[in-house]
């Protein structure tokens, strides 16, 4: 399988993030790309190539220019205002409050982001658009013929929708090649999103759709970031109706019971029919993730690859979360490994 790669996702390197009360060394740190490519070489998992600029315009079929805007231009507002640390919100337009676009850096920071654990800082755009290019070089490989490739994005981008940022994500880079996609000729695409987290930009994106059918395993809601969406009982609206599916699961999960549920998103996807599988490829379910919660092993992975594989679709896999960074070398290739020995 070939990995497409930026070597641009440096550029995002935070100092902190506000975690439990608490100001903490981002977890969201270069290390977790490089640790990755160094397994891909080590392992020959296969050919690894440089990002193609695919521009704003597949970006924009997703977000709103207001969002892309703000990104482009939040550290140059910021450091106008003669700050040199990282640029994080400090207040929220919670209903009660309204939700005006402000002059204010500050003001648009609260606007854009959903949390305060996402820091923008001189090179986050060039970083993010990288990040975008990569899953968009990717994507055009699978669109012309190519089993599966794997787009080793960072940032990640599965809590960002078509008009907020957060979750160390800032631009969605599955949505991004969902619907390119669909430009590009698919009918119906679907995304399983297999990291801890639920993929709350992922279906907010594409919630009153049924082109796109979106199906998130994740830490149960009631327990676990994003608190406010990923609940069973959000199935998509309007048209969307019926077409997005969440999976929430208790903390402690293994791959036991993390299996059981994954073969319910698979048959929902069977049943679907789509063109193309995007994998939201999040590795925090790890037993030793510093900031998660599952029981998943070294070994579950290779399974979860052979799983996706039996799918028998056109695939595209997505680097999303993964925190236990000595690891997730490890674990990212078990998985591609796993589903390229399904041949
Ligand atoms: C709390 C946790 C952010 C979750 C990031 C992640 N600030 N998402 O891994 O998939
Ligand atoms: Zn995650």
């Amino acid at each position: 399988m070939r990995t497409v790669f930026s070597e641009d996702h440096r550029c995002q390197d935070g100092r902190s993030e506000l975690i439990e009360g608490q100001f903490v060394p981002c977890n969201e740190m270069p290390r977790r790309a490089e640790i990755v490519i160094d397994r891909v070489r080590a392992t020959k998992l296969g050919e690894i190539l440089p990002a193609q600029d695919f521009g704003l315009d597949p970006i924009l079929r997703v977000h709103d220019k207001g969002l892309v805007t703000f990104l482009q231009n939040a550290w140059e507002e910021w450091a106008a205002t003669g700050r040199t640390f990282d640029a994080l919100p400090h207040v929220w337009p919670v209903p009660g409050l309204g939700r005006r676009l402000s002059d204010s850096i500050d003001g648009k920071l609260g606007y854009y982001a959903i949390d305060a654990g996402t820091p923008i800082m001189s090179g986050t755009w060039r970083a993010v658009q990288a990040s975008a290019n990569v899953a968009l070089t990717a994507q055009k490989l699978v669109a012309t013929g190519e089993r599966a490739t794997f787009a080793l994005c960072r940032p990640p981008g599965h809590h960002a929708g078509s008009d907020f940022y957060g979750g160390y994500c800032f631009l969605n880079n599955a949505g991004i090649a969902a619907q390119a996609f669909l430009d590009q000729g698919a009918k119906r695409v679907a995304i399983l999103d297999v990291d801890y987290h639920h993929g709350n930009g992922t279906q907010q994106m594409f919630y009153g759709r049924a082109d796109v059918l979106t199906v998130s395993l994740h830490a149960d809601p009631k327990q676990e970031f994003p608190y406010f969406l990923g609940y069973a009982d959000e199935i998509g609206a309007g048209a969307g109706e019926g077409y997005h599916v969440n999976l929430p699961l208790p903390w402690g999960t293994d791959w036991a019971s993390y299996s059981e549920a994954l073969e319910v998103g698979l048959k929902r996807i069977r049943q679907y029919g789509p063109d193309a599988l995007v994998i939201s490829l999040g590795l925090d379910t790890f037993e030793h993730d510093p900031i998660s919660r599952f029981k998943l092993k070294h070994e579950d992975y290779s399974r979860l690859g052979d799983r996706i594989a039996w799918m028998e679709l056109p695939t595209l896999f997505i680097m999303e979360g993964g925190y236990a960074v000595d690891a997730l070398g490890v674990n990212t290739v078990n998985v591609l490994a796993g589903f390229e020995q399904r041949g």
